[in-house]
């Protein structure tokens, strides 16, 4: 496949001003005619020929002017239309184009999912419906008229305002005109067509304009439509109290699906939502499914403004929308429930997920440089990383500074599309200060490890902070410079009263942030006159490893002591880490498990002292680190059924020591009459579904009879799926009977059904594989809906490990199968179950050979997806 390079950029040769687009619905014979007034771009190549992108179309008619331009003068394919000649002044091209929504299970393009009309145009799909210049730094005014058999569709949605509505006397269809008035690129177009319910409300912005907004959803489950609108609203104010942004348009919709790529889509004015993200009730959604749809709705409502209003110049700015909305959506998540609690939970998807990136085949900077698929750089990277920058950014200007520099880029870049340099300069010239060196985190990829040693003068009443900065070398980039990690911290002495921080005046200290910008830095603190222990990278203030040499009473201490909620998680986490990969080694030496360790005993009294006031907290806190947590650790030659082992010891000693305290946590906590999404009430379950978990690890007969029961008298979600969750890991007639009747009570509900494919999937059993083959064939499954793949197949590869690398082999064949068969369907969710294998050269040498045969056998397959390819070519490199 052809590789596209930054490097490469220049503008278009012309522009599109406006389009006027006429759909004409018909399942598997939709009828689109587009008309573009174009004209050649003073920043382009004049004279030159224009390059239409299509991709799988059929072309029904063009001309240029009104005529058909003569048969040597221009050409097309299902790929593209090409024009050798365009006129050298302004134009108007009329394409009309044949598409089948019913055919296309690539989900890009226009597609139906359950009967309703929908589109997906990021990045390129928009080339799927008609020919045009789909790139993002050419926008455009739509005019678009939607038109559909009424019985069909009673609803017609598209970008902007509504315009005109009518019927079309005696042919049972009907039509609307939907013009948006901001110019946008192609990848924000998008109708929705279809039978659906609709919740709505009024909202007033803050300069008094009143906007309706609505979530529609298939007909029937509008009583689960209410907590996405309420997010909605709420999302609306945030973004003008906190970043003064004010909605535009007179209408805001919000459509669920239920086949969807990714989560969900910021089209203008009309948000496509992935149905997980938006439906819930408590009784088909849990605490984390309430919480992820609050951070999505936030999520697009905020591309409003970054992203649509202003938008990327190409596609390897993706992190300037990208990471500055992931950051916006964090920030609202954090105003709106725990923010140390939210901020764990982030840093624990960051490092699940793109800290594994970074360490392996797949790493790339948040910028890359090149892409032969742009569907595969919709990354933890792109995302989550592209978040911390602009997190670090914030620390090092000051809230202030930041907040000026976010306005000079909304008032510079309205209307425009941007680059990373653009967005930078803002906050060089609101905060008056260089940011080339910063910079470079958007170009440099792999995870920058600090390694931070103390030494306490006790004579001279000072203590010196040795620092060091590395970056493992990733693909293509061998040499790896240093970067501008700012470190906030604090010092906490022994009696655990934080110390004042005073370095010496030339100490690149900003109040309590140090920031390290060179290979190697030495900061001496003075009146320091008692022994400090560091408490640093509060807050996860940099995305980098920190290596300190910290031992268990040290942790004990921050644990204890620290005023950073985040780092008194990560001293329990240090904590847990070492134990577990010491013992992960003497499993792997045949020297046994390890007794249990000594700090567990401090956990008694915080589950005594924090449990009632800040149970979501203690939850977190006293949540083992997952599998994954564990191998990332270790690093190399990793043996899951080693990991699975000296986690499951872990845990049950975790689990015996704290058995009386837990017993308390179930038998107190009375169950909720009415139940409440908020995250208080949230995280009181969290507490009484982990100390469930616990007591089934220390005492299997009696958790298992608590989680039944807890399943049958359950008046939630949440509860009910811990329960199962708990009881799945517990072989016998329990489990199966609570799966059968989950199956009897929610057959008819995918979404749920979701959920029972999940549980099974991760089970760390042998039995396990049969039973996802089993499940592959179950009438609720099918390989054409994202969900469904994701619920059964990505639950097992990605969080099932001991299943997945089963030392035969078998489980990376099982997705190597899936994979082949998926690749034809949907080459976008195959490419990205490929992504599974990361990180397989981190295994042992014998799993390793068998993760490379069902790579190399995927590899083999003639006619893969250039989206698989691409991952492929990358991970064997
Ligand atoms: N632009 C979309 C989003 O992240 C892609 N799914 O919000
Ligand atoms: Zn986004």
């Amino acid at each position: 496949p052809p590789i596209v390079r930054l490097s490469d950029y220049r503008p278009s040769d012309y522009l599109i001003d406006a389009v006027s687009l006429d759909i004409s619905l018909y399942a598997d014979d939709t009828l689109v005619t587009a008309e573009l007034a174009m004209r050649p771009n003073p920043a382009g190549v004049a004279g030159a020929p224009l390059r239409l992108d299509g991709d799988e179309l059929e072309l029904r008619a063009f001309t240029v002017d009104g005529a058909t331009p003569a048969a040597g003068a221009w050409e097309s394919s299902p790929q593209g239309l090409t024009l050798h000649a365009p006129p050298q002044q302004p134009f108007r091209l009329r394409i009309v184009t044949r598409v089948n929504p019913a055919a296309n299970t690539k989900l890009m393009g226009l597609y139906r999912s359950s009967g309703v009309y929908c589109t997906q145009c990021e990045a390129e799909g928009f080339r799927r419906i008609t020919y045009f210049l789909d790139r993002p730094d050419v926008l455009s005014v739509y005019t678009t008229r939607i038109e559909a058999a009424k019985d069909e569709a009673p609803l017609l949605l598209g970008n902007g305002n509504l315009q005109e509505a009518g019927d079309l006397s005696g042919t049972g269809r009907h039509y609307a005109v939907w013009h948006d008035p901001f110019p946008k690129p192609a990848y924000l177009f998008a109708l929705v067509a279809g039978r659906l319910d609709t919740v709505s409300e009024t909202f007033t912005t803050m300069s008094g304009r009143k906007v309706e907004i609505a979530v529609h959803v298939e007909p029937g489950k509008a009583d689960r439509a209410g907590y996405a609108l309420d997010a909605l609203a709420r999302s609306m104010r945030w973004d003008e109290e906190t970043f003064g942004r004010e909605y535009d348009l007179d209408v805001f919709n919000v459509v669920a699906v239920s086949d969807f790529n990714m989560g969900a889509m910021e089209n203008k004015g009309l948000n496509i939502f992935n149905d997980k993200y938006v439906l819930a009730s408590p009784d088909t959604a849990t605490d984390a499914d309430y919480a992820n749809i609050e951070a999505i709705i936030a999520h697009e409502y905020f591309h409003n403004w970054t992203g649509n209003r202003i938008t990327c110049r190409d596609w390897f700015q993706l992190c300037l929308k990208e990471g500055l909305t992931v950051f916006r959506d964090h920030e609202f998540s954090a105003d709106q429930r725990s923010r140390p609690v939210r901020r764990i939970a982030d840093v624990r998807t960051l490092r699940a997920a793109q800290f594994v990136e970074d360490a392996g085949p797949l790493a790339h900077p948040v910028r890359p440089t090149q892409y032969s698929e742009i569907n595969n750089f919709y990354t933890a990277t792109v995302y989550e990383k592209g978040s911390e920058l602009v997190r670090m950014l914030s620390i090092l200007l000051g809230p202030e500074a930041f907040r000026a520099g976010l306005d000079l880029y909304f008032s510079r870049h309205d209307g425009h599309a941007a680059t990373i340099e653009d967005f930078l300069a803002c906050f060089a010239e609101a905060g008056g200060r260089n940011l080339d060196h910063f910079a470079q985190w958007y170009a440099q990829a792999g995870t920058p490890v600090v390694t931070a040693r103390g030494v306490w003068d006790e004579a001279a009443g000072t203590w010196t902070l040795h620092l060091k900065q590395t970056t493992p070398p990733t693909p293509g980039q061998t040499e790896k410079r240093p970067q501008v990690i700012p470190i906030q911290m604090g010092l906490i002495g022994a009696s655990g009263r934080e110390l004042p921080l005073q370095a010496d005046n030339d100490a690149p200290l900003q109040g309590d942030v140090l920031v390290f910008d060179r290979e190697e830095m030495s900061v001496t603190f003075r009146h320091v006159t008692e022994r400090p222990t560091p408490s640093l990278f509060r807050g996860f203030s940099a995305p980098v490893r920190c290596d300190i040499d910290l031992d268990d009473a040290d942790e004990l201490l921050l644990f204890r002591a620290d005023s950073d909620a985040f780092n008194r998680w990560q001293a329990v986490q240090n904590l847990m880490l070492k134990h577990l990969a010491k013992d992960v080694a003497a499993i792997r030496a045949g020297r046994g498990r390890a007794g249990a360790p000594a700090f567990i005993g401090a956990f008694g009294d915080f589950l005594a002292s924090e449990g009632k006031r800040d149970p979501a907290f203690v939850a977190q806190a006293l949540s083992l680190p997952t599998e994954g947590d564990i191998a990332r650790e270790i690093g190399s030659d990793i043996d899951p059924d080693a990991i699975h082992a000296a986690r499951q010891t872990l845990r049950q000693a975790m689990a015996t020591t704290l058995l009386p305290a837990l017993r308390a946590i179930r038998d107190e906590a009375e169950m909720e009459v009415k139940f409440d999404p908020g995250a208080q009430a949230a995280g009181r379950r969290a507490l009484r579904n982990l100390a469930l978990d616990l007591i089934a690890a220390a005492a299997p007969d009696e958790g298992a009879e608590r989680a039944a029961s807890q399943i049958r008298s359950a008046t939630n979600m949440t509860d009910r799926m811990a329960a199962l969750a708990t009881l799945s890991l517990l072989p016998g007639a329990r489990r199966e009977d609570a799966l059968t009747a989950w199956e009897r009570e929610f057959g008819g509900d995918p979404l749920v059904m979701d959920k029972w494919f999940g549980v099974q999937a991760m089970i760390p059993e042998a039995g396990t594989l049969d039973r996802v083959r089993r499940l592959m064939s179950h009438p609720g499954f099918t390989m054409t809906n994202p969900n469904r793949v994701r619920a059964l197949l990505s639950a097992f590869s990605l969080s099932n490990p001991t299943q997945f690398a089963r030392a035969d082999g078998q489980g990376f064949e099982l997705i190597a199968d899936a994979i082949l068969e998926l690749d034809r369907i949907n080459p976008q969710v195959a490419s990205r179950m490929l992504t599974a294998f990361r990180a397989w050269r981190t295994l042992e040498p014998g799993r390793r050979v068998r993760a490379l045969a069902a790579l190399q056998r995927i590899a083999a397959r003639t006619g893969l997806s250039v989206d698989a390819q691409d991952i492929l070519n990358r991970m064997l490199a």
